[in-house]
């Protein structure tokens, strides 16, 4: 690996860098923290060029993004990413391996979680991408597609057919009950989408990742305090943002839990993150998103459950894993929640309705 203190060293840091040490367990970027003798510490990134094709346009729509917020908050520096330019202006820095890296302020007194504890948690996380998105409501400019296709269904299933003939990992033959699993909701997947596509469900400026451990919560409130890894930002649809933060608060365990009998859709923190979300967005959402609010969560993570078994039949190329069979586990945890919350979905509409009449 390059030399992360050269590395740091080409960006407008206050202060020196002192030391540089790996945070978090991110599936795409490696990502560090970086102690300095001025006022702030940094988060450093590498970012992951074989997922980011486009590394300068997506740092292009982050930068807009933030400022964009920044001219809204009260606390511009907490309120979401700062992002650091290197020092000869550029958003990134190139290092001579062709790799990506950068930088932003690390926001103090703020902590993440991977599972949420209590509803009101859920509640707060709600809050955080709810507000992201009313903030970025009149943000005019378009964006860069940083991956192509990221939630579109159909385009997913154009990779996935070609997972399947390629079969490069030779492991489609070993899951066809997955596989299954995956046609036998093709066409409903498939008839979502096209409300995309054809306007029915709007475009807007969406953060597409919002699984609970993207959102840091101020520590000594307790409160939401923003939005991170927005590395995704892109034009899409709202509902999206929804049905992936939903697949993982409302999760009663962690999405790779490879016991699958404890995976369930619970419906607190399901309420509790609807209720947080719609304090923000209730005004502003159009009657075609509030008719398939409660869908979100299930596209999100019948996508989920297609995309960590396309990537176990190619062989492990996209997402990081920590053991040989750890994207058949993260299919099968995500396949146990999408039959949840299938179980479940009449309650969900349910629960959308009264929160939408509150
Ligand atoms: C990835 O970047 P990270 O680790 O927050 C992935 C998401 C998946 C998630 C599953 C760019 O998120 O789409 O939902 O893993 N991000 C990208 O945990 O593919
Ligand atoms: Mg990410």
């Amino acid at each position: 690996m390059a030399d992360l203190l050269d590395i740091i060293g080409r960006f407008a840091v206050e202060g020196r860098a002192t030391g540089v040490r790996p945070l978090g367990e991110g599936f795409i970027n490696d990502t560090f923290i970086v102690d300095t003798d001025g006022p702030f510490r940094y988060i450093l990134q590498r970012k992951n060029k074989n997922v980011f094709p486009d590394v300068p346009a997506m740092m292009d729509n982050i930068a807009a993004v933030t400022a964009h917020i920044k001219r809204k908050v009260k606390d511009p520096l907490r309120e979401t990413l700062t992002v650091i330019p290197a020092k000869d202006g550029r958003l990134y820095h190139q290092d001579g391996d062709g790799e990506y890296w950068a930088v932003c302020l690390f926001i103090e007194d703020t902590v993440t979680y991977d599972v949420a504890a209590t509803p009101a948690m859920a509640r707060q996380g709600g809050i955080g991408i709810g507000r992201f998105q009313a903030l970025l409501s009149d943000f005019d400019r378009p964006l860069a597609e940083v991956i192509k296709g990221f939630h579109n269904i159909r385009w997913r299933f154009t990779q996935w057919d070609g997972s399947l003939s390629d079969d490069l990992g030779r492991r489609a033959g070993s899951v066809q009950e997955e596989i299954d699993f995956v046609e036998e909701r093709r066409a409903e997947m498939l008839g979502f989408w096209k409300m995309v596509e054809d306007g029915t469900l709007p475009l807007r400026v969406t953060h597409n990742d919002t699984k609970l451990s993207n959102i840091l919560f101020d520590s000594r409130s307790g409160e939401v305090l923003c939005a991170i890894d927005l590395d995704t930002v892109m034009s899409s649809t709202s509902l999206n943002d929804v049905g992936d933060a939903i697949r993982s608060y409302a999760n009663a365990t962690v999405e790779d839990d490879p016991d699958y009998a404890r995976v369930a859709l619970r419906l607190d923190m399901y309420e509790a993150y609807m209720d947080g979300y719609l304090s923000q967005r209730r005004q502003t959402l159009a009657p075609s998103e509030k008719e398939w609010l409660a869908f979100a969560p299930l596209y999100i993570t019948y996508e989920q459950v297609l995309r960590f078994l396309m990537d176990y039949i190619d062989g492990d190329r996209y997402y990081k894993i920590r053991y040989p069979e750890h994207n058949l586990v993260r299919t099968r945890s995500q396949m146990a929640l999408l039959r949840s919350m299938e179980k479940q979905y009449a309650s969900m509409q349910g629960i959308v309705q009264s929160l939408l009449e509150k």
